[in-house]
C-alpha cells in the first residue's frame, strides 16, 4: 500500500490562509443553479472530488456547467428541464451528492441509477429512500433500497409531514428538494438543529421556506431564479488548522473568510470552552452565509464534555477535536455521536484505532469516545482508511511527533481539501 512520510516535529506554525470553499454549500450551489431558471455564477467553489462528482451528475442530466478554477457558470434548466441520463450517475465518495440527488430525482418522472465507491456502498440510504417512497417515488436498491446501486423513477409526489429519526441535514435536504416538487406542503421536524444551508439557499434563489425552530415547511411547485453565489471558506477544513495552531508550540495562524453559519460553529464553542486562544474578526453576519476571519494561537487546553444538541454543529470536526483533546489536561468525553459510525468510515473506530497507534490514551464508547490528556504523540504508520477527515487529522497529529509518521491512503484528502498539504507547508 502507498504511504507518504508526513511532516513531523514542528516547533512553530505561522501565517495566513484563505480556506477553500465550503463543501456542503458548493454541492448545493450546483444543485440549485441547475434547478433554477437562468445563469448562476458561483465563486470560491470547492474543486474537491466530492463536488466534482455533483457537477458530473448534473452534466449527465443535461445541465451545461462551465468551470474555470474556482468559478462556475451554470446554465440552469428549471425543475422541469432535466433530462433522463443515458449513463449511470456516479457520486464517487460523496454522501451529500447521493442523498440530495435522491431527493431531486424523486421529483423527476424519468429513470436514473446512482452508484458510488466502496465507502458509499456501505452507507445507509433508507433514511432517505423511506420518506421519499412515502411521497410517491419508486426507488429500489440493494438490500431493499438500503445500499447502492439505487435506481429511481420519480414524479407525481405528494407532500408529507415527517419527523426525522436522526439529526441529518442530508435527510432533511433530500425531503425538502422532493417537497419543492410535490403537490401540497411538506413539513419536516428535526430532533436537533442541523446545518441549514439548503433552507438558506432556497431563499437565496427566490424560493420560500418557513422555519419555526425545529419545524421546516415548504410548498411544492416553486420555481427558482438564478443568482450569484459566493461560497465561504469551509469551517470543517479550517478546523484542521485551528487545532494545529492550538497544539503546536509557538504558533499563530489566521484563517480568512471562513463560513460562520451558527449551525456549523460548534468547534469554535468547544475550543473556547477548552481554553483556546481563538478570536473572530471581520465578521459579515448579513450575508446569506455569514463569514469572518479566525485567529488561533498556541493554547493551554483543558478537557471537556461534548454532548447533546451541539453534536450536529460539529459532527465532521469530531476526529480533529479528538486529537485536540489528546493535548488537553484532563478527560474529554464525547457522547451522542452514534452518527459517526455511518460516515466515510466508522469514525469512532478509525479515530480511536489510528490515534492509539500514535500513543494517544483514547477509548471508544457506544456513542462516542473518551480521551485522557495530555499525552505526547509518537511515530508510526497510520491510515486514513480512505476517509479524508481522518487523513488530515493524522497529518496534524504528526506535527507533534518527534519520530517519523507515515500515512497510508493519504490521497483521500482531495475529496474535500486538495490543497491541504501545500497550505500546511506554507505555515512551516
Ligand atoms: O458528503 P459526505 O460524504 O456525507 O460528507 C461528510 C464529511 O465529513 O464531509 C460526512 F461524512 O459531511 C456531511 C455531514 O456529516 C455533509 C452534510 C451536508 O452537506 O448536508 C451533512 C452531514 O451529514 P448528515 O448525514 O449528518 O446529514
Amino acid at each position: 500500500m502507498k504511504s507518504v512520510k508526513l511532516v513531523n516535529n514542528i516547533k512553530n506554525l505561522s501565517g495566513t490562509l484563505t480556506i477553500p470553499g465550503d463543501k456542503s454549500i458548493s454541492h448545493r450551489s450546483v444543485m440549485f443553479g441547475a434547478l433554477a431558471e437562468g445563469t448562476t455564477t458561483v465563486t470560491n467553489f470547492l474543486s474537491g472530488e466530492d463536488c466534482l462528482s455533483t457537477i458530473s451528475c448534473f452534466r449527465k442530466l443535461g445541465v451545461e456547467i462551465k468551470q474555470e478554477d474556482e468559478t462556475l457558470i451554470i446554465h440552469g434548466k428549471g425543475f422541469k428541464g432535466l433530462v433522463e441520463p443515458g449513463e449511470i450517475l456516479d457520486v464517487g465518495n460523496s454522501g451529500t451528492t447521493i442523498r440530495l440527488m435522491l431527493g431531486i430525482l424523486s421529483g423527476q418522472s424519468f429513470f436514473s441509477t446512482l452508484v458510488g465507491d466502496s465507502s458509499i456502498a456501505k452507507r445507509p440510504m433508507t433514511r432517505v429512500t423511506i420518506p421519499l417512497k412515502s411521497m410517491g417515488a419508486s426507488i429500489d436498491g440493494r438490500n431493499n433500497g438500503e445500499f447502492t446501486p439505487i435506481s429511481v423513477r420519480g414524479g407525481s409526489l405528494k407532500g408529507i409531514t415527517y419527523e426525522l429519526p436522526v439529526a441529518s441535514a442530508q435527510v432533511k435536504s433530500a425531503i425538502l428538494l422532493a417537497g419543492l416538487q410535490a403537490e401540497g406542503e411538506t413539513v419536516i421536524i428535526e430532533p436537533s438543529k442541523t446545518r441549514d444551508h439548503t433552507e438558506r439557499m432556497i431563499k437565496q434563489f427566490g424560493g420560500e421556506v418557513e422555519v419555526d425552530n425545529l419545524t421546516i415547511t415548504v410548498k411544492g411547485g416553486q420555481a427558482f431564479k438564478a443568482t450569484d453565489v459566493q461560497v465561504p471558506g469551509d469551517i470543517s477544513s479550517a478546523a484542521f488548522f485551528l487545532v494545529a495552531g492550538a497544539i503546536v508550540e509557538d504558533s499563530e495562524i489566521t484563517l480568512k473568510n471562513v463560513g460562520l453559519n451558527p449551525s456549523r460553529t460548534g468547534i469554535i464553542d468547544v475550543m473556547l470552552s477548552m481554553g483556546a486562544e481563538l478570536t473572530i474578526s471581520n465578521e459579515h453576519p448579513e450575508a446569506f452565509e455569514p463569514m469572518g476571519d479566525l485567529t488561533i494561537k498556541t493554547s493551554n487546553l483543558k478537557g471537556t464534555t461534548i454532548e447533546g444538541d451541539i453534536i450536529p454543529r460539529l459532527i465532521d470536526e469530531i476526529p480533529v477535536i479528538a486529537l485536540l483533546a489528546t493535548q488537553a489536561e484532563g478527560v474529554t468525553v464525547i457522547k451522542d455521536a452514534e452518527e459517526l459510525k455511518v460516515k466515510e468510515t466508522n469514525r469512532i473506530d478509525t479515530v480511536v484505532n489510528e490515534l492509539k497507534k500514535l500513543g494517544a490514551n483514547i477509548e471508544a464508547t457506544s456513542d462516542g469516545m473518551i480521551i485522557y490528556g495530555k499525552t505526547p504523540l509518537t511515530g508510526g504508520t497510520v491510515s486514513s482508511h480512505g476517509d479524508h477527515r481522518i487523513g488530515m487529522m493524522l497529518a496534524v497529529a504528526a506535527l507533534l511527533s518527534d519520530k517519523e509518521v507515515f500515512l497510508e491512503n493519504g490521497e483521500a484528502i482531495s475529496v474535500s481539501y486538495p490543497s491541504f498539504f501545500s497550505h500546511l507547508d506554507s505555515l512551516i
